[in-house]
């Protein structure tokens, strides 16, 4: 349980809330944001969910009139960083993040810059931003209802991989199972999530596996996808989530990298981790961020030379673990 003192005050006093969920927002993401936004209107406030982007397609099962990609004047005193711990995960919304009186962040990521907030509650050891929701949830004295736990089981699974990665631990078990309490339909969830995908996210998969490229001895695995590969199955920006993953689960692969062309042409690289290697250090010395398994960072050059850096970071990373 954590000392969550401060931030129920600001829960209580404010009247109006604005949630800020991370750029790319995932599942954990829009989950813990939605339900933190329905405990909040719960109690009488006003409350909206600022996206980034909009929705991916796997998560707009949750798409509800909290999710807005414009306030459209609503002004609120007080805003929420949720799974989201810094400035540079909050482009185009940093200024109206910035100018609410009163500033809160609940996060999970690996803190490594100062964030000009009032109060913060964050845990990186937290398997999903989602667990926080919910022991805040507990910390107030309130059960999640049906919809609240489906948002934060939704936040749940989608951060630990189903309950795959390493950063899951009995707590999350224990969590999952008050959300059953709760009354969710985990089977349908689990359907809307997994077993739903648009066929030109199959084909654009299968192109991403094509390219796909082996180093440090088939420890490491790369690949990209270009709008030009978009365009080419039809598919949008947000059928590449999880494509990381899928190299991640190549056979000797310990640490995966797929690099993704956004809509300003720039790339962005997502890296994985199965075991014992760091991404978090990979990342971090390039100015991204995240966990220790599963990290990110952002770049401004052409694709070559975003592989031409990274492969190198890659190789010296696995080369710390020669032991293994
Ligand atoms: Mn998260």
């Amino acid at each position: 349980m954590y000392d969550w003192k401060d931030i129920i005050e600001e829960l209580n006093k404010g009247k109006t809330f604005m949630l800020y969920p991370h750029v790319n927002v995932d599942g954990d993401g829009a989950g813990s944001c939605l339900a933190l936004a329905r405990m909040l209107s719960e109690m009488g406030k006003e409350c909206r969910i600022y996206l980034g982007d909009e929705l991916p397609a796997y998560l707009s099962f949750l798409d509800c009139p909290f999710f807005v990609m414009d306030p459209l004047g609503f002004s609120a005193e007080v805003a929420i960083a949720v799974d989201c711990g810094e400035d540079g995960r909050l482009p185009g919304r940093l200024d109206t993040f910035m100018a609410t009186p009163v500033r809160l962040c609940i996060d999970h990521h690996i803190k490594t810059k100062p964030f000009d907030v009032k109060h913060i509650m964050n845990d990186p050891h937290a398997s999903a931003c989602g667990m926080m929701i919910l022991d805040l949830f507990r910390a107030m004295g309130r059960t999640p209802s049906k919809e609240e736990a489906e948002a934060l089981y939704v936040a749940i699974i989608t951060d630990t991989g189903c309950f795959k990665y390493s950063n899951t631990t009995a707590e999350t078990h224990a969590a999952i199972a008050e959300l059953y309490g709760c009354g969710i339909d985990h089977s349908r969830l689990c359907n809307m999530l997994y077993e739903n995908k648009p066929f030109p996210k199959i084909k654009l998969e299968a192109e991403i596996i094509k390219r796909a490229r082996f180093f440090a001895g088939g420890k490491a695995c790369l690949s990209y996808a270009t709008q030009e590969m978009l365009d080419m199955c039809g598919a949008v920006p947000g059928h590449s989530e999880g494509c990381v993953d899928i190299l991640r689960s190549i056979e000797g692969v310990e640490i995966a990298i797929f690099i993704k062309q956004q809509q300003d042409g720039n790339y962005r690289a997502s890296m994985r981790a199965k075991d014992y290697a760091d991404v978090a250090a990979v990342a971090l010395p390039l100015g991204g961020g995240g966990h220790v398994r599963a990290a990110g960072c952002s770049f401004s050059c052409g694709l070559d030379e975003v592989i031409d850096i990274l492969v190198p970071a890659v190789e010296a990373e696995l080369a710390r673990h020669t032991d293994i």
